[in-house]
């Protein structure tokens, strides 16, 4: 669809100015995350308001991460349990050989950039010496009281320069305070400690889980005041899922969405908040449907109150259960179910959030570490050699067009004008087998796709081989293995004018 409009938005004039070769993803904005829609805003205002939303700079960094790494790990792993009752005796946890650098090196081995560790659970026993109650690793006989998982963790990460996250469950099983407005202070003092003692935490997770304290009444969890606490002692961690930055993708099964937009409704505004931080940053969890097929689409978009980048993270554990059972051993996912829900969780558009949980004796089973070696393979064997790398690029409408092949997602193609369709057309340096498609949009621009074909020369006609929704950050789609010299992505339509940062053909193994 090509516009006949010579009005040129500011971006653009600004790219037709300093040129598209040097064109590099914007320094983003904490408030451009987040905008009101005004009741005279038209469609086309609101399209326009969605396609240039981008994500915060922590929203980005965590979108780059595409591998995060769970450890569900506490009194629930020595008593078989998946939620514990509170009342487990500290003297169960004893984690003899304990060793996080063990964990940290199996996670950075199969590629992931960050873990999470559950420094609390619902069974409310803390994995850190805190001063907060008893019920921690300093009544236990671990280490005669005097060990602490979150530092040993936190250390490792350093060590191998990962990214670190906290869980800590708002629903407490054992705090006598659950129930009373004062458990939102011992929260609080929970989360400080957590947030003072160990360095950079870059993720903070918040599962949704509530209860009723031994009073019978059910805990109000103070978000906002936890979120501003947060804000302050840790800046750059990204709150998830019961938080403003991160949302869950609405399974458990570890296969997302086709169609993943990051830019969602935010219809749930509290007047007075928005007031307060104006344009400023996104303080409130966007609520709203989570299980939907397509939560952000023309449809869902059009009658919005707000709109907001809050993109989908996959949590999903590679054991049937969340915490370790020896009786799960050889229910651990394979290596190609791994990469099945890798295409359908990183490959569309979302972070993986794998749980790997560590045994009895603090070490990551053999059986999970093998399963990872071998999804490691498969994705590397895979991945090695792009099939378009040197191919001859062409574009009756583009910029820059090198730079889908040039391994810098920074680098962007853009259509010229207003043109939100666009033809891009691959002449291979020879015959090429292959049957997986990548492509990431440069998200630091926004999200614009929202429909595209790829199409392979055969029989002197173009055939297609994958078609597709959204893209955003990255999206891969599997196909049956084609044979061509030529190859086209064709992007039928868009928000605005579409980028494309890397452009991939890759063949399984
Ligand atoms: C859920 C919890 O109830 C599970 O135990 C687990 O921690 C999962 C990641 O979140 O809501």
């Amino acid at each position: 669809m090509k516009s006949k409009s010579c009005i040129i938005p500011i971006p653009i004039c600004l790219f037709l100015l300093f040129g598209f070769s040097i064109a590099k993803a914007q320094v983003l904005k904490e408030k451009n995350n987040f905008v009101i829609i005004k009741p005279t805003d038209k469609l086309a205002d609101i399209i326009y308001k969605a396609a240039t939303l981008t994500p915060s700079p922590r929203q980005l960094r965590w979108q780059e991460l595409e591998l995060t790494a769970f450890f569900h790990f506490g009194p629930n792993t020595f008593t078989g349990n998946e939620w514990g009752t509170g009342k487990e005796d500290p003297k169960v946890f004893n984690p003899v050989e304990l060793d996080a650098r063990q964990w940290v090196r199996t996670a950075k081995e199969a590629g992931f950039k960050q873990v999470i560790l559950t420094a609390k659970h619902h069974d409310g026993f803390c994995l850190w010496p805190t001063k907060t109650t008893p019920h921690s690793v300093k009544s236990s006989p671990w280490k005669n009281g005097n060990g602490d998982v979150v530092k040993e963790v936190a250390e490792a990460c350093k060590e191998y320069k990962m990214g670190f996250g906290i869980y800590l469950s708002p629903w407490d099983r054992n705090s006598a305070l659950y129930g009373t407005d004062a458990y939102n202070g011992f929260f609080a003092d929970q989360l400080t400690e957590l947030l003072t003692q160990y360095g950079r935490i870059d993720e903070v997770w918040f599962d949704g889980a509530n209860g009723e304290g031994p009073n019978g009444k059910k805990q109000v969890y103070d978000f906002d005041r936890w979120y501003k606490l947060i804000r302050k002692l840790q800046p750059t961690a990204t709150i998830a899922i019961m938080g403003p930055d991160v949302r869950w993708v609405g399974t458990e099964t570890g296969y997302g969405r086709d169609t993943e937009w990051s830019v969602v409704p935010a219809n749930n505004l509290d007047a007075a908040a928005i007031t307060g931080n104006s344009q400023q940053e996104v303080s409130f969890k966007p609520q709203g449907d989570m299980r939907g097929n397509d939560l952000g689409g023309r449809d869902k978009i059009k009658n919005a109150k707000a709109l907001v980048w809050y993109p989908a993270e996959t949590d999903v554990s590679i054991r049937p259960g969340w915490f370790y059972h020896p009786e799960e051993n050889d229910k651990v996912k394979s290596p190609e179910k791994l990469l099945d829900i890798y295409y359908n969780s990183v490959g569309k558009n979302s972070v993986l959030l794998l749980n790997i949980p560590p045994d009895k004796d603090g070490l990551i089973n053999k059986s999970d570490i093998e399963s990872l070696q071998g999804w490691k393979r498969l994705r590397d064997e895979t991945f090695a050699v792009n099939l378009a790398k040197g191919a001859e690029v062409s574009c009756a409408n583009g910029l820059n067009l090198k730079s889908v092949l040039d391994d810098d997602y920074q680098t962007y193609f853009i259509t010229k004008n207003k043109d939100t369709s666009s033809v891009i057309t691959f002449k291979l340096k020879s015959p090429e087998t292959f049957d997986v498609l990548l492509l990431q949009e440069n998200i630091s621009i926004g999200q614009r796709v929202e429909k595209f074909v790829l199409e392979y020369w055969s029989d002197k006609q173009w055939k297609e081989a994958a078609a597709g929704t959204t893209i955003g950050y990255k999206r891969l789609l599997r196909f049956p293995a084609v044979t061509t010299n030529q190859v086209r992505l064709k992007i039928e339509s868009a928000r605005l004018n579409p980028t494309i940062s890397t452009f991939g053909l890759y063949k399984q193994p």
